[in-house]
């Protein structure tokens, strides 16, 4: 076996982006397009010479032959011991589990979340350090930097490697253990939430509840998870085997991909309770019997009742949402007396808030939530959270949010997605907001009145690093809110994200049809921001 050193190009395009590198597959299956991402990453990291890495995928199309690269590679670059999931498995969440119950030195996650997958479908390449969490920006910087001039890289000439046999094998001087994908992470589940008490409820026959794990990554933690370890009758989990183009699906937890939950859920027949996951597994969707939960709502409403769950039994050190998130949250952290940090878009930027114990809980409006147990959104967290706290409740889905809203008021809140936008369209449609932004205070827009108009930038509390025009932001003398950024997620064109939201404290005026509540503010985003006439699209393409 020999180390094996090849000549490369760079590629200009390596930028990563809200979360890792994401392309169509046929990119990542150029000429030596992975490889030069992969060494970029090994050339960037700093003593990690005779060190362990985490490596594992969503299992989408491409993810087995990028992990024998990435072995091979690690092996050549000094590795000591890379632990990878069975079969190529790791959620998301797992994989930041198992990099701090192992002390990893990182680890490299293979997933493009909840973008399609297949052979026509889109890949990503994430790099999480030792907290087990994103590698923050002047992380993401030093291997975009290092990509741009790499001429060549470093690969064990070996046979691949069996990845569904579990066991330690030798890949030159690294060990490989292919470990169990469920395991540490089920353990790890098991220590935050009562499952007696949650095994109670799912055993009963009274409480019937369906979780659609969408052909993607959380199929086998769900089926061991609901099906095994709490009691729930077998069917409960849907779509449960994850599939390398996760059955022609689009694998995101929302209203409008969902469609065979949301039909569960709403039916003649509805279930009590309905839960979704994302292909990496760190998003959720929360359904009561024919309700929705808005995730920022989920954010706020696990806060309130933390206390509930023996993981968070003694409090809460402080909670953390996303800019664009809902203002739900900040309401109940006022209440309780936390703190409440608002942070740019992208789970990156909790990291440090929980390192340093600022935080506990962290949320964002796409359908992400999560605590310091790991340092990823979780998903199946999110799920096994609410139904602790309806365990404890013993009240419905709608009784718990619909009682939330009459202590801490509504926020209404919606996120308006136009995707497959010109990227010069997008960027005019940015560029004249900022450009509009210094004459807005003071404006009156319809019945509102503008109070602040900034983009949005932030300083790490820990650090003090800092991340600019991370969202326009228009704020009105009512605290209602429209927020404008631009996706750093997807792979064709650009997708414009408008955000709004508003807030209501009469309980006699909740529950609306939230496109009803927020009419007024949407018309206001689509005049200041022209967005018909930029991007010749009358309507947005999702709504969540
Ligand atoms: C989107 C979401 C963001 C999330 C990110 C990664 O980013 O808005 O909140 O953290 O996806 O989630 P963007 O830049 O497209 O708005 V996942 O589940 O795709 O890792
Ligand atoms: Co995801």
């Amino acid at each position: 076996m020999t180390v094996r050193t090849e000549l490369t190009q760079p590629y200009s395009d390596q930028k990563p982006g809200t979360s890792g590198l994401r392309k169509q597959v046929p990119i990542f299956q150029k000429i030596h397009y992975l490889e030069n991402f992969i060494q970029s990453i090994f050339d960037s990291l700093e003593g990690c010479q005779g060190q362990t890495l985490v490596v594992g995928g969503d299992g989408r199309y491409f993810n087995r032959p990028a992990i024998q690269t990435i072995l091979k590679m690690a092996a050549a670059n000094g590795i000591g011991r890379v632990l990878v999931g069975q079969s190529g498995i790791l959620s998301t969440p797992a994989v930041s589990c198992i990099i701090r119950k192992y002390k990893a030195f990182g680890g490299i996650v293979l997933s493009a979340s909840h973008n399609p997958g297949g052979p026509q479908g889109d890949f990503g390449v994430k790099y999480n350090i030792g907290n087990g969490g994103p590698a923050p920006e002047k992380v993401t910087d030093a291997i975009y930097d290092r990509s741009k001039v790499i001429d060549q890289y470093q690969i064990l000439d070996n046979e691949d490697i069996d990845l569904d046999q579990l066991g330690t094998v030798q890949l030159g001087s690294m060990t490989v253990e292919v470990v169990d994908s469920v395991a540490d992470y089920t353990e790890l589940m098991e220590s935050l939430f009562d499952f007696g008490k949650i095994k109670q409820l799912l055993s009963s026959g009274k409480f019937r509840m369906c979780m659609d794990s969408m052909h993607a990554v959380t199929g086998p933690y769900a089926h061991e998870m609901f099906e095994g370890r709490l009691g729930a009758p077998a069917g409960t989990v849907i779509n449960g085997k994850p599939l390398e183009d996760f059955g022609g699906g689009h694998p995101d937890p929302n209203l409008v991909y969902a469609h065979e939950l949301v039909e569960i859920a709403f039916g003649d027949d509805a279930v009590d309770f309905g839960a979704a996951s994302d292909g990496d597994g760190d998003r959720n969707m929360i359904l009561g019997k024919k309700f929705f939960v808005t995730p920022s709502d989920s954010l706020a409403v696990m806060a309130a009742n933390a206390h509930l769950i023996p993981g968070y039994k003694d409090g809460l050190a402080g909670v953390a949402r996303s800019m664009p998130t809902s203002q739900a949250v900040d309401r109940v952290a006022e209440k309780l007396g936390l703190d409440c940090y608002e942070t740019p878009t992208g789970w990156k930027f909790f990291g440090n808030l929980l390192d340093a114990d600022k935080a506990t809980l962290c949320g964002e409006e796409s359908f992400g939530t999560s605590s310091n147990h790991i340092r990823e959104k979780d998903g199946l967290w999110a799920v096994l959270f609410w139904l602790n706290i309806v365990a404890e409740r013993q009240q419905s889905v709608e009784e718990i949010v619909t009682d939330h809203w009459k202590t801490y008021g509504q926020n209404y809140y919606s996120r308006h997605d136009y995707e497959g936008v010109a990227s010069d369209k997008a960027n005019t449609l940015m560029d004249n907001l900022r450009s509009a932004l210094p004459s807005m205070p003071g404006k009156k827009l319809k019945s509102y009145t503008v109070e602040y108009a900034d983009d949005f930038s932030y300083t790490d509390p820990v650090d003090g690093s800092t991340s600019a025009k991370q969202g326009i932001r228009i704020g009105f003398t009512d605290g209602s809110r429209i927020v404008f950024r631009l996706s750093g997620t997807g792979t064709q064109g650009a997708t414009v994200r408008v955000y709004i939201e508003s807030y209501e404290a009469d309980a006699s005026k909740h529950g609306v049809d939230p496109q009803e509540a927020l009419g007024e503010l949407v018309a206001i985003a689509n005049q200041v921001a022209q967005i018909r006439s930029l991007t010749g699209m009358d309507k947005p393409t999702v709504i969540t």
